[in-house]
């Protein structure tokens, strides 16, 4: 359930170097751990051919939903936060890991900022967005259309999902 004073956005998370699936998850358990965020679902990950530019290795993706008492810049400066920390603990630790997270949609709010564009300006084009956005938001509204009707209607091929235990992300 969530509260009056509380939106619901979708974040999706990524990353090609290291261990992306250990890099999400504890990007996850952070933003959880957030006084003013929960988190309330997350897809499965999902190995993803290189979008953009294309000599490197294959991405994991996944999408979360998250309930927020933070503004949709708050809720930016978290993610931002999120990824700092954990590019800094890596790299002391264990070498060069990277994680990215993107603000896909907050409630039905339409920003256009310098440093903040929701929805998300590339998503609805990107099957590693769209596909585990549709798995946990399938009636959800990208650009007019629902996800899952996007996804029908995109190339997937190159996409797999993971078989890892639903909750993959809390430890
Ligand atoms: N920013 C503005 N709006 C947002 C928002 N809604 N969410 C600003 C997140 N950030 C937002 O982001 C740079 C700045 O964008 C942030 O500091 C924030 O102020 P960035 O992630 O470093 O890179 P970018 O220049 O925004 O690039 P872009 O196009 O968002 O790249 P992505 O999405 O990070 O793409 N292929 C696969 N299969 N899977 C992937 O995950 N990812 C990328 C990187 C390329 N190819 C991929 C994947
Ligand atoms: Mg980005």
């Amino acid at each position: 359930m969530s509260s009056p004073d509380e939106r619901l956005a979708y974040l999706g998370l990524g990353g090609n170097l290291g261990d992306p699936v250990g890099a999400m998850a504890a990007a996850l358990r952070m933003i959880d751990a957030d006084a003013d965020t929960r988190v309330d679902a997350v897809s499965s990950v999902y190995r993803t051919p290189p979008w953009g530019k294309l000599d490197q290795p294959d991405f994991l993706n996944c999408a979360a939903a998250v309930l927020t008492r933070r503004s949709p810049r708050e809720l930016l400066d978290l993610c931002l936060e999120t990824e700092r920390r954990l590019k800094r603990v890596r790299a002391e630790r264990w070498g060069p890991r990277t994680v990215d997270l993107d603000v896909l949609t907050y409630g039905d709010a339409a920003i256009h900022e310098p440093g903040l564009a929701v929805p998300h300006p590339r998503m609805a084009e990107r099957a590693f967005v769209m596909v585990p956005l549709a798995e946990i938001a399938p009636a959800l509204d990208v650009g007019g259309q629902a996800a899952s009707r996007r996804v029908a209607a995109m190339d997937t091929s190159g996409i797999m999902r993971l078989d890892l235990p639903s909750d993959w992300w809390r430890n």
